[in-house]
């Protein structure tokens, strides 16, 4: 069975001195780079915004980072500012291993976010990579980066939704952990099948 890991945005600005820093993010590299030569297959992803994003709080008025916005697909956290398209902090931390099969960008029209490597946030909107595992015979995943609550959280649970068999390695994630996310992430991640280890 072919086997990929799935290395979710392990860019600067998630990383501490980062403009939406995950506590401990940069902690994960060394171990991640040190197991892709154990898959069949290495994916990275990148959060890659036009600046102006309309999930950035600075595109609303009266807004600050960690509120909340009602959108016809439900509750969307707005952020600071991250992840602008070629700046530095959207560009993976400098001893991440680049040399990977494929990188998938996401979260690059203005008026959606895209946290799940696979769906943007309207659940509905492909990004294109579940075509790029399929077509590659890949059935199992392996997904570790940041962060566990938001972009690991969504790709492992679309994954399993479509089929593919996932391992969560949490060692190998850092968390954002926002009003009780990390554990809501958890929760969600085993009711939809994923394996957390
Ligand atoms: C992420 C918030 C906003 C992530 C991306 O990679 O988890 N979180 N954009
Ligand atoms: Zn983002």
């Amino acid at each position: 069975m072919t086997h990929a890991l799935i290395v979710i945005d392990v860019q600067n600005d998630f990383c501490p001195g980062g403009a939406l820093a995950v506590p401990g993010g940069d902690e994960i590299v060394a171990g991640v780079n040190a197991m892709m030569p154990d898959f069949d297959a290495v994916i990275l992803t990148q959060d890659w915004h036009p600046a102006g994003h309309f999930s950035f709080a600075s595109s609303h008025d009266g807004k600050v980072p960690y509120d909340l916005v009602d959108m016809p697909y439900g509750p969307q956290v707005l952020w600071p500012d991250h992840c602008i398209q070629g700046t530095t902090g959207a560009a993976f931390h400098a001893d991440l291993r680049t040399d990977a099969d494929l990188i998938i960008r996401k979260g690059f029209r203005n008026d959606i976010d895209s946290y799940s490597a696979f769906f943007e946030n309207d659940h509905k909107t492909p990004t294109g990579l579940e075509g790029y595992l399929r077509t590659r015979g890949i059935s199992r995943l392996t997904m570790v980066g940041l962060a566990t609550d938001f972009c690991v959280h969504y790709s492992a649970v679309d994954a399993a939704k479509l089929g593919f068999e996932v391992t969560v390695r949490l060692d190998a994630c850092r968390a954002i952990d926002l009003d009780g996310s990390l554990d809501a992430a958890l929760a969600a991640m085993k009711s939809a099948g994923v394996t957390l280890v």
